[in-house]
Order: C-alpha cells, then structure tokens, then sequence
C-alpha cells in the first residue's frame, strides 16, 4: 500500500489503542495513518489481557469487528474471590444486570488489524525512529524511517497510542511532573496452556503463599497467574514448579482439578499504577498504557485503553464536523476522570487479594474484614460487581 505524506490524524502504536482510534475515526471519514515499531507477527503474539468490559465488547461491535469475538468469546456472568480456600462469588448478572467477555488481546488485535487491511487503513509496521514535531503549533509532522529511508507525514493532530516504553509521553513536554505513581513489591508470572480451565469462571485467590489467578481464553485454553518477587527469573519457574504452587494456591480438589500441559508462553510482568496527568499539548494527544498502567488485577488496562481512544474520537469528530473544540479541549478531564475510577478499583483488588512482604497482622485482619464484609453485604458486592463490569463511558 502507498503511504500518504499527509493525514489529518497520525497514530503512533498500533496497539488496542491505535487500531481502535483508527477504526472510529475511519468510519467518519476521518484519514488516519497508523506508525508501529513492530511487525505484525509481534504485535499480534502477545499475550495480554483478557478480560473485556461490556462497553468495550459495545465499541467492538459499533466498529464492526465484533464477529469473531461474538462467535469465539465467553460472556462471564459473575466470577469468584478466594481467601484461604473460602470461595465467594460475585453474582455479576445478578447484581448489574450486565456480564464480561472473556476473548484474548491477541484476537482483538487481529481482529482490528484485519478490518485496517480490509478499510484500507494504512499502517506501517516496522516504522522506526519516530519522532514528533511543531505539536504546540498549528501544522505538526511525524518523520520516521522504514527500510532504511527516512519519510515525513504532515498531520492535523497526533495520537499518541505507544504505550508504556514509546516515545509520545517521553516527548510530551512536563510529562514527568504530572506523573503520579505506586510500585508494587512483587510481579504476576504468567502462564497460557492449551488444557481446560479449571472452572467456568476466574478465580482470584488469596492464599498464604500468595495470589493466584485461574482465567482462560476457551474451552481448551487456559490462562494462569502466580505471584511472585520481580527479581525472579523465568527460568527458575520450570513448568512442574508452577503447577505444584497453582495446585496448592488455587485449592485443587477432587471437584475442582487443575490439569497440567506443557507452557506455549510464561512471562513475569512487574505490578504498578501510573497515571500521567497530562494527557494533552497542543496537537498532541495521549491514550491509553502511554499515558497510565494499572495493576492487571481489575482487568481494566485494555479496556482503559478503549474508553480513551473513544472519548477523543468523539473530540476529533466533533471538530472536523462542527468545529466544536470543547471536547478536545476537555479531553484530560473526561479522561482522567474514569482512569482514577479504574485506578483505584485496580489497586482496592490488588490489595484485597495479594500477599504485601512485611504485611502485619493487622493488615491481614483488614483484608479479611473487607472479605467477610463483602460476604454479607448486597451493596459492596454490586459496587465489585459495576466497576469490574466496567463504569459507563
Ligand atoms: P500497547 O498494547 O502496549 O500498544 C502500544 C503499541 O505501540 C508500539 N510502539 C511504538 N510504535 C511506534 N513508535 C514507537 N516509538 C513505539 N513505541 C511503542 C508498540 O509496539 C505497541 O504495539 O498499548 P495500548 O494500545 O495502550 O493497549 C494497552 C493494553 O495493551 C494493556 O493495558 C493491557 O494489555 C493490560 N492488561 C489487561 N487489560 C485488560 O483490560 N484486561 C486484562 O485482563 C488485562 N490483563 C494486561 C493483562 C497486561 C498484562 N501485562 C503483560 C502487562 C495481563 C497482563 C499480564
Ligand atoms: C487474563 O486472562 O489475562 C486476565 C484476566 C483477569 C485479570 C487479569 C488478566 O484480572
């Protein structure tokens, strides 16, 4: 495909964020052109999240790539907390009248890459050195090379959609003083095998040695987490020694059995919160894990992600329609908004559900009254129930 020199919305990521952004904006008739460090293959095969909220199950159909993810995807209606071997279910149906879907990051990447293909979208992967210009004024232009050869794409505005390590917030000038952010003191290993899951919900569980997490991506696939220190390395996490810590964390009984396959993928991913507090500067603007991360335990960060690119979709067509620049003007503040929201249902669930080093006595008696008061409380269970099903947008 030739990739024009000029767009009225340049992308960088092609990521959930950048694919998505692209995807509403060219049903608008908006032009776009999507600039990715990787190739394909890459940013297809990672294993991320797999968890969708109902508002992002809805912008998948409104963008028409939902049929796969109708076809192959599991709606969840409610999911389980352990503490101690003690299960309680969180009745989400019931409570919210709403459900998730359980369907891999990796399937809404191709999903979303194919319809770029099939619209016509252009996306250059393999788009190095990426560097953004006169952002502040009214005419700003990305260069980048690819294969060796040096391009220039004049724009209207920029999306900066390349997640936590690209260069669209290192750019964003005052970045770092807007930053606000928690480090975790462990890290979740992962874990996709290609076995059933042991139930036919998550299971998040707190246990003595640590959390656990039983998910799964179908019928035959299933996804598994531990927790365990950052500075552990992958390959002192042979396969049987994750099985025997799963087992023994996730209760494994005669009716409720985990089964056992060899690993396609394990990785171990660092736990924070991050927020960059400036998402926006002059013509560029920022969604998505570029501009914050939260801990994987409420699910949120893809999600997150889909809520952004949408709300400034809605500014940018506000403005190419009707010259109307308050929604770009107030991006940050609706934005942030819902991120702090997600924030601290993410950090109230890592809290509840992991062992902390050094945790007293008294904070697991904390943990275990938010437990118990959860347990017996309608309303704590519904307020679980609306921010994992995810607060509307
Ligand atoms: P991405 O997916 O990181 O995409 C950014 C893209 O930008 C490209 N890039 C560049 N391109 C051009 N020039 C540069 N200089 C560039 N620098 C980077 C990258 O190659 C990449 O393709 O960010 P995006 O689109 O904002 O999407 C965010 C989500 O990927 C992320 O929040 C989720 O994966 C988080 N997450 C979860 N989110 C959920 O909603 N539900 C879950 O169940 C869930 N589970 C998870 C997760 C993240 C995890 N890890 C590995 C951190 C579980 C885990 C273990
Ligand atoms: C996943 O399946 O990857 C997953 C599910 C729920 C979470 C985090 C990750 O909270």
């Amino acid at each position: 495909m030739d990739i024009p020199n000029r767009t009225e919305v340049a992308i960088i990521g092609g990521g959930v964020a950048g694919l998505m952004l692209s995807q509403l904006l060219h049903i608008e008739g908006i032009t776009c052109v999507i600039l990715e460090r990787q190739t394909r293959a890459y940013t297809e095969g990672r294993i991320r999240a797999g968890v969708l909220e109902y508002g992002t199950v809805n912008l998948m159909r409104r963008i028409g790539v939902s049929e796969r993810m109708d076809c192959m995807g599991l709606r969840h209606e409610g999911f389980a907390l352990m503490d101690d071997g003690e299960k309680l279910r969180i009745p989400l149906h019931d409570l919210v009248n709403t459900d998730v879907m359980v369907y891999g990051q990796t399937e809404i990447t191709i999903d979303l890459m194919d319809a770029c293909e099939a619209r016509g979208t252009p996306l250059v992967f393999e788009a190095k050195d990426v560097a953004l210009h006169d952002f502040d004024g009214a005419a700003p232009y990305v260069t980048y090379t690819k294969d060796g050869v040096t391009h220039r794409l004049d724009c209207d505005f920029i999306a900066g959609c390349d997640g936590a390590h690209g260069i669209c917030r290192a750019t964003m000038p005052d970045a770092t003083a807007h930053a606000v952010e928690k480090v975790y003191p462990f890290g979740w290993l992962g874990i996709l095998v290609d076995v059933p899951p042991m139930d036919h919900e998550l299971i998040y569980s707190n246990h003595e040695r640590g959390f656990a997490l039983a998910s799964q991506r179908s019928a035959t696939r299933s996804r598994y987490y531990i927790q365990c220190d950052v500075s552990e390395k992958i390959d002192d996490w042979p396969d049987d020694r994750i099985w025997n810590e799963l087992e023994i964390r996730l209760g494994d009984t005669a009716d409720h059995r985990i089964t056992r396959g060899p690993s396609l993928e394990k990785s171990i991913a660092p736990l924070r919160s991050y927020v960059c507090e400036k998402m926006q500067h002059g013509r560029l603007f920022l969604a998505g894990d570029a501009a914050h991360i939260v801990p994987p335990t409420g699910a949120k960060g893809l999600n997150l992600a889909a809520s952004d690119v949408s709300y400034l979709a809605d500014a940018l067509i506000a403005h190419y329609r009707h010259d109307d620049e308050v929604g770009l003007e107030g991006y940050t503040k609706r934005a942030l908004d819902r991120i702090w929201k997600a924030e601290r249902f993410s950090w109230s669930m890592t809290q509840l559900t992991h062992r902390f080093p050094n945790m007293t006595a008294f904070d697991r008696q904390m943990q275990k009254a938010d437990l118990s008061y959860i347990r017996t409380s309608a309303a704590a269970q519904k307020s679980i129930a609306e921010n994992y099903v995810g607060l509307p947008y």
